[in-house]
């Protein structure tokens, strides 16, 4: 329902948005094929077995997340564990131009309402919009790669202003050790900063560095609560929430505006050379 947007979302807002019970909002994005989905699943089986139960809200993404992947573990969880605790549910960006915003937040709540925590929002770390809704979680991961040229992208990208940890994923690959500095000098650069973000290194595909990567998450949840900061970024997403409800409803006005009798008179109007636009807006939109 949340997808369909328009008055779904709204009747779902109606029954989640006071049901949240507070989950841990995990926001996860980075380059394509960076290992996100790889690294949230490694993520999964670790708090499968701390007991908690996962919900997975993965937008657009071009490798989604395969039973195969996620049911494949042999060493520590069985399929049993992993299918009853893990939701995952995949979104497209198509369909829903600047919806998504909505979208997306809302669907996160309805996880949270449904007992899911943490709750893991994937997006592509390309675009204002994926950007934005990975960094309105509680905790922004960030997944670069071995290279120096992943360390710069991330930082033209903006994401080194968004990230809470950073990950070097394929930590198999040369290089690893370079871009983890590479960061860390970034980040020290990059001024005051009551978080200093961690940069942890992993190779999603053994599960090495989740459990590091699990521990370091919990940290920031704690920090988030000791220092306040976690209250104010809930009142900046509360901001941010009703300005995006804000702007959709004035857009779908403009779209009831600009169609119909009234609409066609104006324009034949100043098509015919009488008035201006400016005051055939005023005109349009007194009601
Ligand atoms: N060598 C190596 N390969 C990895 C590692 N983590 C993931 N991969 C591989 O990288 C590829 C992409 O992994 P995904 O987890 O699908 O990456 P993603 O960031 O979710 O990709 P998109 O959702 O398409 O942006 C897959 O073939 C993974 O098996 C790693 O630590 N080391
Ligand atoms: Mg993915």
């Amino acid at each position: 329902m949340v997808e369909r947007g328009g008055p779904h979302t709204r009747a779902v807002a109606g029954v989640t948005y006071r049901a949240g019970r507070g989950a841990h909002v995990i926001g996860i994005t980075g380059a394509p094929g960076a290992g996100k989905s790889t690294l949230t699943t490694a993520l999964c089986r670790s708090w499968v077995e701390l007991g908690q139960s996962v919900g997975i809200l993965a937008i657009d993404p071009s490798s989604p997340f395969s039973g195969g992947a996620i049911l494949g573990d042999r060493v520590r969880m069985s399929e049993h564990d992993l299918a009853n605790e893990v939701f995952i549910r995949s979104m497209a960006t198509r369909g829903h131009l600047g919806g998504l915003s909505l979208a997306a937040p809302e669907a996160a709540r309805v996880l949270d309402a449904a007992g899911f925590d943490p709750v893991v929002i994937e997006t592509v770390g390309v675009g204002q919009v994926e950007v934005e809704i990975a960094a309105r979680a509680d905790t922004t991961v960030v997944v670069v790669n071995p290279g120096w040229g992943d360390a710069v992208q991330a930082a033209k990208a903006g994401l080194m202003e968004i990230a809470d940890v950073f990950v070097v994923n394929k930590a198999d690959r040369e290089g690893a050790g370079e871009t983890v500095r590479d960061l860390e000098s970034l980040l020290a650069m990059s001024g005051d900063r009551r978080w200093l973000p961690p940069v942890i290194r992993s190779v999603a595909t053994d599960g090495i560095g989740t459990d590091e990567l699990v521990a370091t998450l919990a940290e920031h949840k704690e920090w988030l609560a000791r220092s306040g900061d976690g209250v104010v970024r809930r009142r900046q997403r509360v901001e941010e929430e009703l300005r995006a409800v804000v702007t959709a409803r004035l857009a779908e006005r403009a779209e009831v505006v600009c169609a119909g009798a009234r609409w066609d008179s104006a324009v034949e109007e100043l098509f015919s050379g009488h008035g201006d636009p400016w005051s055939s807006a005023d005109d349009l939109l007194q009601v």
